[in-house]
């Protein structure tokens, strides 16, 4: 009986959710290999331009990074911290990723940085728009653990609908295509929703990869 499933998410054009596409085993071992991506590249704050720092922390591996500070937001070959080049991406991580990218209908991702956002029980992410990237034809793709997050999916323009859409540990979702300049966000880490437990997530954490193509 299909009665009392979850209804299926109905997500704009350009949108592609694969959910629960990594097991909790394959989970586990993403966070090892991201483990020793922090151990290489420590977790910074970065400061936003206008003063501010972020809530959460994070650091990349691949390529490039995404840093953040007084001089503005941009992609680096460096850690901003240690000067060091950023550790590569895990091959399991991309190869996970670049295999749901192409079922998305998005062909061959080449994808040169990948973002390690980590967030605390009140980690959040304020409604934002991923423009820093060269060339919007390539998709970003994420890859949750830890906690369920509450992520908003607005429209083009800031002020649009928005909906929301529950993202859970071992979840992938894919925006590009007409939805890759969409605002959105998280608005809240939902407590107790963690089907697993590793070292490098916080209490009541989440932690959320994101594959770019930056150059
Ligand atoms: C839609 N991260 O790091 S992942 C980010 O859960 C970011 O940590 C969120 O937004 C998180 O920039 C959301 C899903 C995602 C990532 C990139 C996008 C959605 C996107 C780029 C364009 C549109
Ligand atoms: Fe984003």
């Amino acid at each position: 009986m299909t009665l009392f499933d979850d209804p299926p998410d109905v997500l704009p054009e350009g949108v592609a959710l694969f959910r629960q596409r990594l097991s909790p085993d394959a989970q586990r071992r993403a966070l090892d290999t991201i483990a020793e991506v922090i151990a290489q590249a420590p977790l910074f704050r970065p400061q936003m331009p206008t003063g501010p720092y972020m809530i959460n922390t994070l650091t990349n591996c691949g390529e490039r990074g995404w840093v953040s500070d007084k001089r503005g937001y941009r992609y680096q070959e460096t850690h901003p911290e240690t000067l060091q080049p950023w550790p590569a991406i895990p091959p399991e991580v991309r190869e996970c990723t670049c295999d749901a990218v192409r079922e998305a209908g998005f062909g061959d991702f080449e994808p040169d940085a990948c973002l390690v956002n980590v967030y605390a029980a009140d980690g959040r992410l304020s409604l934002h728009r991923d423009y820093d990237e060269a060339d919007f034809k390539w998709p970003i793709a994420s890859l949750s653990f830890g906690n369920d997050a509450d992520f908003v999916i607005g429209g083009l323009k800031r002020a649009g609908k928005t909906q929301t859409v529950r993202l859970r540990s071992g979840d992938v979702l894919v925006f590009g295509g007409p939805s890759r300049l969409r605002y959105h966000g998280v608005r809240k880490i939902v407590p107790g929703t963690s089907p697993l437990d590793h070292p490098i997530l916080p209490p009541d954490g989440r932690i959320n990869l994101t594959l770019r193509r930056a150059a």
